[in-house]
């Protein structure tokens, strides 16, 4: 039955942009692993944005070509390597398509961390053109290489906004009553709530545009947070090691957490903690793409939307399960951001669990994996990158000024 559900199995040739970071790297590596054949394209732009802020990955990532030839020695299988800028270096997008003859193209490339988008006016201009230059390249560049390639995109949970959803939030498209009693099935209300998520949002409608007009075959997967560090994959060899972000800007809630507790520094709960977000096991992201993957749309079909979570918990129950653990203070600390003191979320996730997906949920032994790599590289860790950075406004600002 899961055969049958996980949609064609048969290798693929799959761009994979975006494939050096946290989430491309080790997707890169099980799809290389499943038998396809994997290009990993990528500007490096986020190794770059470490220098800028005075932080590193926790983890001594490799650079890709010692993580390329790692693979090969280690399984015998190829990932190749380009380096190039999706956002800006057009042709050679176009050619490096009508080059590959991609079935899939999976689109990483983003500067994805809410808090560096807020930074200042540099990084939110940055971070508009980045991502919906690249997503506007990516769709122009399939067109005009001829490649039916299927686009599957890495979108975001922040794209319907964190109030209280009042109900189960469906998989990309709700049923409205339009004015003068006309009923329509249209994408759900975009709400972002930082300038990151406002790049996916429009996103969403580039991809709905192409689709319409020139029939591009797109999936895009709102995913939610997405924790823990290795997969069966990047532990082969400690050169295949994923990149592991625990500061301000770029660390993720419950890895943030979990490296704080390793480190027996009090954790930094943002208001009073009632955020309820959706998370995602590392592990889980790697199978979703390939599901996603083995089952593209028809062509002709409208946009496919999946939410990629596993489940939704609170902050503050996350910190509270972290602290029991390790023993260490929740320190509750201005919110740097601007978002509800509280919101309910229930989301479906029915269509990955229909192909077959049994999702990993909050497991503390697999907290355990997150704390031993934090204990085996805490020497890295700069612990003056640990609180927020980057303030949504001046009022926010000024309520963290006297943080230290
Ligand atoms: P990441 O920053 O670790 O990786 C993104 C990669 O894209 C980096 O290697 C970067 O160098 C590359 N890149 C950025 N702009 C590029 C460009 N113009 N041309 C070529 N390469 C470019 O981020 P991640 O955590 O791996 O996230 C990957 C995607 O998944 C993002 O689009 C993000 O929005 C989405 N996502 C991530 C999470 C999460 O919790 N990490 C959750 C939901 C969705
Ligand atoms: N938070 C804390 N303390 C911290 C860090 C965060 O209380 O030390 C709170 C934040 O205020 C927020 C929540 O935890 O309410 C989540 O913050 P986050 O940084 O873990 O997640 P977010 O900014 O939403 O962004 C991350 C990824 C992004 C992805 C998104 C999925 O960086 O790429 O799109 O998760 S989602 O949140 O579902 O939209």
């Amino acid at each position: 039955l899961f055969a049958e559900a996980n949609g064609s199995a048969a290798p693929k040739k799959i761009l994979v942009l975006g494939g050096d970071g946290f989430c491309g790297w080790p997707t890169s590596l099980y799809l290389s692993d499943q038998g396809h054949d994997v290009v990993v394209v990528d500007n490096l732009s986020r190794r770059n944005i470490d220098l800028e802020l005075g932080c590193d990955s926790l983890t001594p990532i490799q650079p890709m070509e010692v993580r390329c030839q790692a693979w090969k020695e280690v399984t015998g299988k190829d990932i190749r390597f380009v380096n190039l800028d999706v956002a800006k270096e057009y042709d050679l997008l176009v050619q490096l398509i009508e080059k590959e003859k991609p079935d899939s193209i999976v689109h990483f490339a983003e500067q994805r961390a809410a808090p560096y988008s807020m930074k200042t006016s540099k990084t939110k201009r940055y971070t508009v053109d980045n991502n919906v230059g690249g997503s506007n390249n990516l769709c122009c560049a399939v067109i005009d290489s001829g490649v039916d390639a299927h686009i599957v995109h890495l979108g975001t949970m922040g794209v319907y906004g964190y109030g209280t959803s009042g109900g189960e939030i469906p998989e990309g498209y709700i049923d409205v009553i339009l004015p003068g009693g006309r009923e329509s099935n249209i994408l759900h209300p975009a709400y972002p709530g930082s300038v990151y998520h406002a790049t996916k949002c429009l996103d969403a409608l580039l991809w709905q545009f192409y689709n319409k007009n020139d029939q591009l075959r797109v999936t895009d997967l709102h995913q939610g947070i997405v924790w823990g560090t290795n997969t069966p994959q990047t532990a082969l060899d400690e050169r295949l090691i994923n990149r592991f972000d625990y500061d301000g800007d770029y660390g993720t809630v419950l890895n943030r957490f979990l490296m704080q507790g390793a480190m027996g520094v009090p954790l930094t709960v943002y208001g009073t903690g009632g955020q309820t977000r959706a998370f995602i096991h590392i592990s889980d992201t790697a199978r979703c793409i390939e599901l996603a993957i083995n089952n593209p749309p028809k062509p002709g079909d409208r946009v496919e939307i999946f939410n990629q979570v596993a489940e939704t918990r609170r902050v503050r129950d996350i910190a509270n399960l972290v602290a029991k653990l390790t023993g260490v203070e929740v320190n509750y600390i201005p919110n740097p951001r601007q978002e509800a003191d509280e919101n309910e979320l229930d989301v479906s996730n029915k269509k990955f669990c229909n192909l077959g997906l049994d999702p990993i949920t909050l497991d503390t032994g697999l907290f355990d994996e997150v704390t031993e790599v934090v204990k085996k590289y805490k020497s890295r860790c700069n612990p003056q990158k640990i609180l927020p950075a980057s303030f949504w406004n001046k009022k926010r600002a000024e309520a963290c000024a006297d943080l230290d």
